[in-house]
């Protein structure tokens, strides 16, 4: 029967969201939802999803060939997907509504250097509330690959699930180990189906297509599928590498959320993305600023954690109100809030010049993005 998996004295406010979410506008973020379903992580923590495997990311620069730098990218963005949109099913049991960050949230942190792969940083911060924009910047400066990128998300509901169309691009820069000239890629996102909303237990899977376009001339366009297109498994894809004239040099095939191989089914393995995870490395809470979000969101987290979900509001009530009145204060003193960490530009000319290289053109011609600002590496946090 619907809501089998929502607990009996939340069946109403569950039944009650799924009205709300018919009339919903496109931005979900900021509705209330029953707390069962709440998770106690903002969704500025989640930029750390690209770089569970540090090593991946770091080994793309050792790529000998303009292909098979392709080949590496491909595989470190394959292996971020089951990071990104399976993590919250595995450790809470099914997919969850993130804390809605507050403008100029941040979060940092970093994965060690081990054996020599140059150590791992991450920079994120909330650069639009509404609507919700988070920006971030990772860098591993050893093995001369970073990434920049920003997030928003439009939601519509269909009856039954959740559509979210991701907004925001990320651009990767390599710097080959082979001295060859620097390469950027433009990765574009994929679509979400959020499935089981009505049984109460919502799970992710990734539809439609995105691609990785190289300004080598290489594009890598990666196809999803559930279950019974592909394969009859859950969690499916099937990419391939073409080069400027549209060419398909290698294609790829398989389960995002665990082997895929190179060319068909029984190919050699391109990658097994079980391999264990490594979680970024973030400050005690009692060494951060007020801005870092799990200082921010302390006494929220723990309320929902501990089922006081009294305590979570009353905290969740302070920190929304605290902002309106910086909102208030900012149109009677005229000024604007500044961002910390990143500069906002209109249209991204790594966007604007990859996105041109593309075969399918669907994309618009431009994009903003948020530029990160190197001098701000060092910076830790924002006095309240
Ligand atoms: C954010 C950017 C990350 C990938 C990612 C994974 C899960 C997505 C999240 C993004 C955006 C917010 C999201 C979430 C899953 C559920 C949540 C769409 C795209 C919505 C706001 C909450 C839905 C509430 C139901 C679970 C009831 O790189």
């Amino acid at each position: 029967c619907s809501g089998a998996d929502v607990p009996q004295e939340q069946k109403a406010g569950w039944a009650s969201f799924i009205k709300s979410l018919a009339q919903m506008t496109g931005d979900l973020s900021s509705m209330t939802a029953p707390p069962f379903i709440l998770s106690p992580t903002s969704l500025t923590e989640f930029p750390a999803y690209w770089c569970e495997h540090p090593n991946l990311f770091a080994e793309i620069s050792e790529g000998k060939t303009e292909q098979d730098r392709m080949e590496r990218v491909l595989r470190w963005f394959i292996d971020t997907l089951s990071a990104q949109y399976t993590t919250r099913n595995e450790k809470m049991g099914s997919e969850k509504k993130p804390l809605n960050p507050v403008l100029g949230e941040l979060f940092y942190g970093i994965w060690p250097d081990l054996n020599g792969r140059g150590e791992t940083r991450l920079i994120v911060e909330q650069v639009s509330h509404h609507p919700p924009i988070t920006a971030y910047y990772i860098e591993n400066a050893k093995a001369g690959v970073k990434l920049q990128g920003h997030s928003g998300q439009k939601t519509s509901f269909t009856g039954t699930a959740i559509n979210v169309k991701q907004s925001g691009h990320a651009v990767l820069t390599v710097q080959p180990k082979n001295g060859q000239k620097e390469e950027k890629y433009l990765i574009t996102l994929p679509k979400l189906r959020i499935e089981g909303i009505i049984w109460g237990s919502p799970y992710i899977e990734l539809t439609d297509t995105n691609a990785i376009q190289s300004s080598t001339g290489l594009t890598a366009q990666i196809d999803y599928k559930g279950k019974g297109y592909f394969s009859g498994k859950s969690h499916s894809f099937k990419a391939s590498i073409a080069n400027a004239s549209g060419k398909s040099l290698q294609t790829y095939e398989g389960q995002w959320t665990g082997k895929s191989h190179i060319g068909g089914s029984k190919g050699p393995i391109f990658l097994d993305t079980t391999v264990p995870k490594e979680e970024v490395t973030v400050r005690d809470v009692s060494q951060q600023t007020e801005w870092e979000s799990r200082k921010l969101w302390v006494n929220v987290a723990k309320g929902i954690r501990t089922g006081n979900y009294d305590e979570a509001g009353k905290d969740k009530t302070r920190i929304e109100n605290e902002q309106r009145q910086r909102r208030k204060d900012e149109t009677t003193n005229n000024t604007t809030w500044e961002h910390l960490h990143f500069t906002h530009v209109d249209s991204d000319p790594d966007y604007q010049f990859l996105s041109a290289l593309l075969h399918d053109k669907l994309t618009p011609a431009h994009e903003d993005a948020y530029v990160f600002k190197p001098e701000t590496m060092d910076v830790v946090g924002r006095s309240a």
